[in-house]
C-alpha cells in the first residue's frame, strides 16, 4: 500500500485534522476538518503549500493559506453572507479513506445546517475527496443538489496558496491566450498575451476558461532563477444528473466511503465530459499584505495563489444533480 490515513486532534484546536501519509514518510497531506482546509502538502519531503505564520488555526476564522474552499459565493455579492461563502467556516465530517499501491485518499462531507439554510435556503451535500500520490495531490470538490423542488446557483473555487522560494523569482506559464478580468483595473477584461507572467504589484485576476485550443488549462509555476517548474496546476469541472433516491440517501445518511465513491463514479461516468474552469491569480503585494491581520508584512514574498473555480459565471445545478471541481497539483519528477 502507498500509504494510510489517520485522524487526530489538531495542534491549535479540538477540531480534528485528517492526515494522509505515505509508507515511506516522504509524502503527506493534512486536512483541518474546519472548512476541510488542506493545511499542508509535503511531496518528496518538501512543503508545497503556504500557510501564514499569523494564520488563525483554532477554528474561529478561515485559514490564511493552504487550500480554503470557497462556496456558495466568491467575494461578497450577498453582503449578508461571509466573504467567499460559508464552506470554509464549517466543520466537515470525515467519512473514511481508501488506499492502493499508488495513492491514499480520504473523503469529507458537509451537509446544509439550520444556519446555512437561513443564509442560503438550499439543501445541499458537499463532498471533498483528497488523493495523495508520490507526485500529485488531487482535490475534488463536489456539490450535490439533493432537493427535489428547485435548482440552485452557486460559485465555487479552491483558493490554493502555493509556496514559492520568492515572489520576485517566480513566474507562471500557461495562461497565454486566455481573457481575464483584472480586479486591479476596475474589473475590465483583457487578453493575456504573455507566455510568461511575473508578479511585481498587487495582482488579482480572474482568468476565464481556456475554451479553445490556443490556450491550455494547465498553469505551470516556475522558479525563474533555475527555470525549473515548481508545480503544475490543472483543473476541470463536470456536471452529472440522475442521482437516484437511494444515492441521495447514501450521500445524506450514515455513509461509507465506498458507497459514496460508488455513487460519485456511477453518477459521473455516464455523463458528459469535463469542462474548463476559471483560474484566479492573486498576490496581495505590499499594501494589502500589511492590511491583512493574519499575514505578516513580508508574507507576500512566499506565495502565489493559483485558484481554480467557477466564479465568472455561477454554476446552475438542477435537482438531483451533482457538480465536481477537480484540481490536480503535480510536482515534476
Ligand atoms: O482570490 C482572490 C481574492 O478574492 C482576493 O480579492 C482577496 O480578497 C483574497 O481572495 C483573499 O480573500 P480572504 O477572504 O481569504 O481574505
Amino acid at each position: 500500500m502507498f500509504g494510510e490515513c489517520g485522524i487526530a486532534a489538531s495542534e491549535h484546536s479540538t477540531i480534528p485534522t485528517v492526515t494522509l501519509r505515505s509508507t515511506d514518510g516522504r509524502h503527506s497531506c493534512s486536512i483541518f476538518t474546519y472548512g476541510a482546509t488542506i493545511l499542508s502538502w509535503i511531496c518528496n519531503g518538501e512543503e508545497r503549500l503556504f500557510v501564514s505564520k499569523e494564520a488563525i488555526l483554532n477554528g474561529t476564522k478561515a485559514v490564511r493559506g493552504g487550500i480554503p474552499l470557497v462556496f456558495p459565493q466568491f467575494g461578497q455579492p450577498n453582503p449578508a453572507m461571509a466573504q467567499h461563502g460559508f464552506a470554509r467556516n464549517l466543520v466537515w465530517e470525515h467519512v473514511g479513506s481508501t488506499a492502493d499501491e499508488h495513492e491514499v485518499s480520504t473523503l469529507l462531507r458537509c451537509k446544509a445546517t439550520p444556519d446555512t439554510l437561513t443564509l442560503w435556503p438550499q439543501d445541499f451535500c458537499l463532498l471533498f475527496r483528497v488523493s495523495l500520490s508520490a507526485t500529485s495531490l488531487v482535490t475534488e470538490f463536489t456539490v450535490a443538489n439533493i432537493q427535489s423542488n428547485e435548482s440552485f446557483q452557486f460559485q465555487c473555487l479552491q483558493h490554493t496558496y502555493l509556496q514559492i522560494p520568492h515572489i520576485t523569482t517566480t513566474s507562471m506559464q500557461g495562461l497565454q491566450g486566455r481573457s481575464y478580468i483584472d480586479k486591479m483595473r476596475d474589473a475590465q477584461q483583457f487578453l493575456e498575451e504573455d507566455t510568461t507572467i511575473l508578479v511585481d504589484k498587487e495582482t488579482d485576476r480572474v482568468y476565464l476558461p481556456a475554451n479553445d485550443t490556443s490556450s491550455s488549462s494547465t498553469v505551470n509555476v516556475l522558479d525563474t532563477s533555475t527555470e525549473c517548474t515548481l508545480v503544475s496546476s490543472h483543473a476541470s469541472c463536470r456536471t452529472s444528473n440522475s442521482l437516484t433516491s437511494s444515492a441521495i440517501e447514501i450521500l445524506q445518511g450514515d455513509i461509507s466511503v465506498l458507497n459514496v465513491l460508488g455513487v460519485l463514479s456511477s453518477t459521473h461516468e455516464n455523463n458528459a465530459g469535463t469542462k474548463d474552469v476559471d483560474v484566479v491569480v492573486w498576490n496581495p503585494w505590499i499594501a494589502k499584505a500589511k492590511a491583512l491581520v493574519d499575514l505578516n508584512d513580508d508574507g507576500y514574498f512566499w506565495f502565489v495563489c493559483v485558484e481554480p473555480g467557477c466564479v465568472s459565471s455561477p454554476v446552475s445545478l438542477d435537482t438531483h444533480c451533482i457538480f465536481s471541481l477537480t484540481q490536480t497539483l503535480t510536482i515534476p519528477v
